[in-house]
């Protein structure tokens, strides 16, 4: 079973498992599509997705009769996973391997939501893949920061480009960075970012120049948008704007171990148009997934 599952699974009760009661009830009344769709709303599944499942699940009852649990069981699992839309390329897009170049990623997001922890697990990731990286501390709004992400660079075995100045220019630190992967042809640079900017003009602002600043050494192959899973529909607004801000290639879901409950992976991937590719499970230096449809869609449904 992989970790994923598990997790969610674990929750007390995952809302799959609370539509499949419903859904298995003998006469399903009015009363009871709206607790469906109640149901999906309260998981973050959002308006739109939960409408529309409501709806196709309507259209399946009335044409199965709503009699099987494990029909009922397949066929709800097959919306599930249909909306999660196993189709969307979910691989983190690296540098092709005869270009010869680090690949770059940028981590985004606001304050708090994961960027720092999931830039650590990332280099781990890489690095037990036989990779060598590079990562830039471009948050530099407190020495801390940095401090934190030295400390990840240190139990993963991997150098970080920092500044010892509080408030340095970020792009200044973005642009040494991507220099010294180059020069170290290092097969991965992940620069991490600040989130507490007050205005979407200023954040555009400085997300842009610490883009353009890495372009001046390397291609930027993957803008990845951290997103706190407890925050639900609040965090999606913010969401919009760092979009908005910075083109963003992926989403990483973070703190899927804690009290999220799931559905903010269907609504995400709907407003933003773009996949959800990696996910948060703890705080230690393994808890980080790569997101895959079927393990999600097991655990909401609360299978063993
Ligand atoms: N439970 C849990 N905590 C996480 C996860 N990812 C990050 N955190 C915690 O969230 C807090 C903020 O993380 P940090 O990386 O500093 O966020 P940043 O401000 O976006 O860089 C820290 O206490 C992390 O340990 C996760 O997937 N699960
Ligand atoms: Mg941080």
């Amino acid at each position: 079973m992989t970790r994923l599952k598990a997790r969610l699974a674990k929750s007390p009760n995952p809302f799959g498992k609370a539509l499949f009661a419903i859904l298995t009830k003998d006469h399903l009344s009015e009363s009871d599509w709206e607790d469906v769709e109640d149901t999906l709303l309260m998981a973050d599944v959002g308006a739109e997705a939960s409408e529309q499942l409501v709806k196709q699940l309507r259209d399946d009852a009335r044409i199965t009769g709503q009699k099987d649990p494990a029909a009922v069981r397949r066929g709800l699992h097959q919306r599930l996973i249909d909306l999660v839309d196993p189709d969307m390329d979910r691989t983190l897009a690296a540098a092709r391997p005869q270009a010869n170049r680090p690949s770059v990623i940028i981590m985004v997001g606001v304050n708090g939501t994961g960027k720092t922890t999931t830039a650590g697990k990332l280099a781990r990731l890489f690095v037990a893949d036989g990779k060598s990286v590079v990562m830039g501390a471009a948050d530099t709004f407190r020495a801390a920061a940095a401090d934190q992400l030295e400390t990840w660079g240190g139990k993963v075995g991997v150098p970080v480009v920092r500044s010892d100045r509080d408030g340095a220019d970020p792009a200044s630190v973005a642009f040494e960075a991507a220099g010294r992967a180059k020069n170290d042809q290092a097969d991965v640079l992940i620069v991490d970012t600040a989130g507490r900017l007050q205005n979407k003009a200023n954040l555009m602002d400085q997300l842009g120049k610490i883009r353009r600043v890495i372009e001046k050494n390397l291609p930027v192959d993957e803008v990845l948008l951290v997103l706190d899973a407890t925050t639900g529909q609040n965090g999606m607004i913010q969401a919009k704007v760092f979009a908005q801000a910075i083109g963003v290639t992926g989403i990483v879901l973070t703190k899927l171990d804690g009290s999220a409950k799931g559905g903010i992976v269907i609504s995400v991937q709907r407003e933003l148009g773009v996949p959800v590719k990696l996910v948060g499970l703890g705080e230690g230096p393994d808890d980080l997934a790569v997101f895959d449809p079927e393990s999600f869609v097991d655990g909401i449904l609360g299978d063993e």
